[in-house]
């Protein structure tokens, strides 16, 4: 089944078609990026530009295209108030008619486009027609996904039921590969950027000691996994289970933490919720938490619910 159909088949059940031609839309600017990464080598767009973002780091070539890509696709549609991009400073206006706004992290990860390492695209739709709405909390999404471009391309979506897996075929279309995903428990298995290990909060500390010296959830030794790319890292634990963790740390904690809420948590923990599994901070539950900024940072533990409810329990016995 390819996603048209399976919009369709959405639409027959209900869904808003305003929302379903969106996620066409959403569908096709990543097609257009997978386009672009295939040959961005080629075409010189590796290495630094020389400008930086509102967040201070210094952008790609490719993290400006990607982010053109998806404003041009969100500027097509009716049906978009307002398109909202972690590269930009603030949101930008679509449609005075619009119903929904388009947030997004057109390209995450992209400290490994040099190497040719997955990177990805992260979205997330809202209700909200006014400015004045665009910081909701995380549950009232009505959509999210993401596009993983690695040697296949990928396609994961909820619109907080089920969460369906697509792959880019021979033909540029993407077609069903998995329905109704859930995250495995059981998997022995971090993910978290350990160079950072002195800064953790005590309660991650104690939670990946635990984990390494085979008594965590799972009474075995905790292998580990980091890609660097949270896309990547992501598809890794919705195929096999696990846990990913950007946490509090020392360092980080002035910012609020390393991961946006809008961009890259809210989207992600939409998807991790849906598929079984558990989205929190550590003290409380993503999804819940009522934005301030649009480039609100956050702690994100998400993956494997029993392992995620591991993490919170040491919060709450460190209080
Ligand atoms: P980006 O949106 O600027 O690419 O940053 C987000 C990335 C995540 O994909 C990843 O989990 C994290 O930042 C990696 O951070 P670190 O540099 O600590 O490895
Ligand atoms: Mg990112």
């Amino acid at each position: 089944m390819i996603l048209k159909q399976f919009l369709n088949a959405k639409r027959e059940r209900g869904f808003d078609p305003d929302l379903l031609e969106l996620v066409q839309t959403i569908a096709d600017a990543t097609i257009k990026i997978s386009r672009q990464l295939r040959v961005a080598v080629l075409h010189g767009h590796v290495g630094a530009t020389e400008e930086t973002n509102v967040q201070g780091e210094v952008q790609k070539p490719l993290d400006v295209i990607a982010d053109n890509v998806f404003v041009a696709a969100c500027q097509t549609s009716a049906a978009v108030s307002f398109a909202v991009s972690e590269e930009q400073d603030n949101e930008i206006p679509v449609s005075a008619t619009g119903k929904y706004a388009v947030i997004f992290d057109p390209l995450d990860g992209s400290s490994n486009l040099d190497v040719n390492v997955t990177v990805g695209s992260i979205v997330s739709v809202i209700p909200a027609k006014a400015a004045s709405e665009l910081l909701q909390p995380g549950r009232n999404q009505v959509f999210a996904a993401y596009a993983a471009y690695g040697p296949s391309t990928s396609l994961v979506l909820t619109f907080g039921d089920d969460v369906d897996f697509f792959s880019l075929n021979a033909d540029e279309e993407y077609e069903l590969a998995d329905a109704d995903v859930k995250i495995p428990s059981g998997n022995a298995e971090f993910s978290i950027n350990t160079s950072r290990q002195n800064l953790w909060d005590k309660p991650v500390q104690d939670y990946i000691a635990a984990s390494l010296a085979g008594e965590g959830v799972y009474a075995k030794r905790y292998n580990m996994r980091w890609v660097g790319s949270m896309v990547a890292d992501i598809h890794r634990i919705m195929h096999r289970g696990g846990i990913f963790l950007y946490p509090n740390d020392a360092e980080i904690a002035k910012k609020g933490g390393r991961l946006r809420l809008l961009y890259e948590a809210n989207p992600m923990g939409f998807l991790v919720e849906a598929a079984g599994g558990g989205a929190s901070t550590g003290l409380v539950r993503i999804l819940d938490i009522q934005p301030k900024e649009l480039h609100q940072r956050v702690p994100v533990i998400l993956g494997a619910l029993d392992e995620v409810e591991a993490v919170e329990r040491r919060y709450a016995e460190a209080k």
